[in-house]
């Protein structure tokens, strides 16, 4: 539902700079590059912006996590766009990244937040408000699926304003959008095939997730999921990276989940599988219902809807987030209030 709500208020209007506020028209018409800044799964959302925005609008687009952005001297441009992302709108290392980001010059800052009123917005002169509403759990889940929703449309309105999308192209993309909240339905009634791969993740103390290009950061949400609600060390890692150290990990014990979409990087995620099962690692397979994968000894396999194009990341999304669900529920932790984690790091 915070979906399919967040998806509405863009179709009512398009890629329109009124989705983000009053002067929005004219602050996006000077941006020449932007710089996102966040912390944990809202950090994965911008990494996947990076994707959109550079394809999208030719605009270059920088991604830090906060926490280290707000003590350093950053570059900085007074013609950068600032991106904040904050489900809370109130995590201290955003909120001070976004003053450092003043400070060293950038003019213009936009915010993407589920509460309102919270005081990153507050700080920012761009708005855009999630319809997700505040999250009850520690662990972002619905925050992650609307912000990619806003950083998305973020994209095509800045791709619209630089000449770089015809009208048939945004309405080829709100059509996407429209179908998307059905897609994603799809991708929760795997539930219980889920549930199933979840039991034996339970028992395991470590997991791999893999992902290249845009679904690189939804495997480091996956594996930030599961260490968050269950405990289990998780590692993520772009696939093309596994010769370059991790495949060092891999035997017999190390599940392996890949992000393996129908995409045209399908053959090259291939080959990283085949160098996973090479050294005895179990795969654990999530691929598009349109590509040929099939069970075999030591992958498994679960089939997401038809591959959604350019959106699909955000379809990918649920089914690592079930996984971590279903293992949390199986190992017996609290799902919503993991330990040493706080709702708002205020600190
Ligand atoms: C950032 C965040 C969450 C994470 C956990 C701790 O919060 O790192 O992504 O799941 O809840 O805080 P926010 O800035 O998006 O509110």
């Amino acid at each position: 539902k915070a979906l399919a709500d967040t998806i509405e208020a863009v179709l009512e209007v398009g890629f329109s700079p009124t989705l983000f506020g009053a002067d929005a028209a004219s602050r996006l018409a000077e941006v020449e590059g932007v710089q996102i800044l966040a912390c944990g799964t809202s950090y994965y959302a911008g990494l996947t912006a990076k994707y959109w925005i550079e394809a999208l609008t030719g605009l270059p687009c920088n991604v830090e996590i906060a926490s280290e952005y707000r003590y350093r001297d950053a570059w900085a441009h007074p013609k950068y766009l600032i991106v904040t992302i904050s489900q809370s709108g109130e995590t201290l290392d955003t909120m001070e990244a976004l003053k450092r980001a003043r400070e060293l010059g950038h003019a213009h800052a936009l915010s993407i937040c589920n509460v309102r009123e919270s005081a990153i917005p507050r700080a920012s002169d761009l708005v855009f408000y999630t319809r997700a509403g505040v999250e009850i759990g520690v662990a972002s889940t619905k925050a992650f699926t609307t912000q990619l929703v806003a950083l998305f449309t973020l994209a095509g309105t800045l791709a619209k304003i630089r000449g770089r999308i015809s009208a048939e192209d945004e309405a080829a993309y709100l059509e996407e959008l429209r179908a998307l909240p059905g897609s994603v339905q799809h991708a929760l009634n795997l539930e219980p095939q889920i549930h199933a791969w979840a039991q034996s993740f339970a028992a395991k103390q470590n997991a791999l997730f893999l992902g290249r290009g845009l679904h690189y950061p939804i495997a480091l949400e996956g594996a930030l999921k599961l260490k968050e609600i269950t405990y289990i060390h998780a590692e993520a890692y772009p696939a093309g990276e596994l010769k370059h150290g991790p495949l060092a990990l891999v035997d017999e014990a190390m599940p392996v989940v890949v992000i393996a979409p129908n995409d045209s990087l399908l053959e090259k995620v291939k080959s990283n599988m085949q160098e996973v099962r090479a050294r005895g690692g179990e795969l654990f397979v999530f691929a598009d219902a349109d590509s040929h994968f099939t069970d075999s000894e030591g992958v498994h396999v679960i089939r997401t809807p038809r591959h959604v194009g350019i959106l699909s990341p955000i379809v990918h999304s649920i089914p690592v987030q079930l996984l971590a669900y279903h293992a949390a529920l199986a190992r017996g932790t609290d799902v919503d209030k993991p330990r040493n984690l706080a709702k708002s790091v205020t600190v």
